[in-house]
């Protein structure tokens, strides 16, 4: 069975908790439901994971290769500053979609610039916790070859 991995990155633990009116008030773990809801109706695995740290989501990235089909990446701040990150995308042979709970284009402009754009299929901003399940719709239809 196709298996795909969610990662989310630092902070987004706290989803929920504060700043409703920018990320919306569910919590990672109703993200959770959302996206295993998603993945039994579309007949896929997902493996969730979050960390606060860098070097450990770099470890999940690369473990991912051979056990996963593709990956839904919010690398939350570390979108901003990461070259550690982009280079594990680079070097794995999956697809990752980049994903954002809020659209970072209408935030500050430091929002603006990601370094993980540059190695992934495509980018996913401002729907929300919604977001994840387009992520898994548009992994699925190009994994499928659609
Ligand atoms: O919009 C997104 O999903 C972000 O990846 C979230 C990151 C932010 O640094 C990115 O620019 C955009 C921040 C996640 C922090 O989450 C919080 C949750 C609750 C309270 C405060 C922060």
């Amino acid at each position: 069975m196709t298996s795909l991995l969610i990662l989310n990155g630092p902070n987004l633990n706290l989803l929920g908790q504060r700043e409703p009116e920018i990320y919306g008030y569910e919590t990672l773990q109703d993200i959770t439901r959302l996206c295993e809801n998603k993945a039994k109706s579309s007949g896929v695995q997902i493996q969730l994971e979050q960390s606060n740290h860098e070097g450990v989501l770099v470890d999940l990235l690369q473990a991912a290769q051979h056990v996963h089909a593709g990956v839904v990446l919010n690398a939350g701040a570390y979108t901003h500053t990461s070259v550690a990150l982009l280079d594990a995308i680079s070097s794995v042979e999956f697809p990752v979609i980049e994903l954002h709970l809020s659209n970072v284009f209408n935030r500050e402009t430091f929002r603006h610039h990601s370094y993980i754009s540059h190695a992934v299929l495509g980018v996913i901003c401002g729907f929300g916790a919604y977001g994840y399940v387009l992520a898994i719709d548009a992994l699925l239809r190009h994994l499928e070859g659609a």
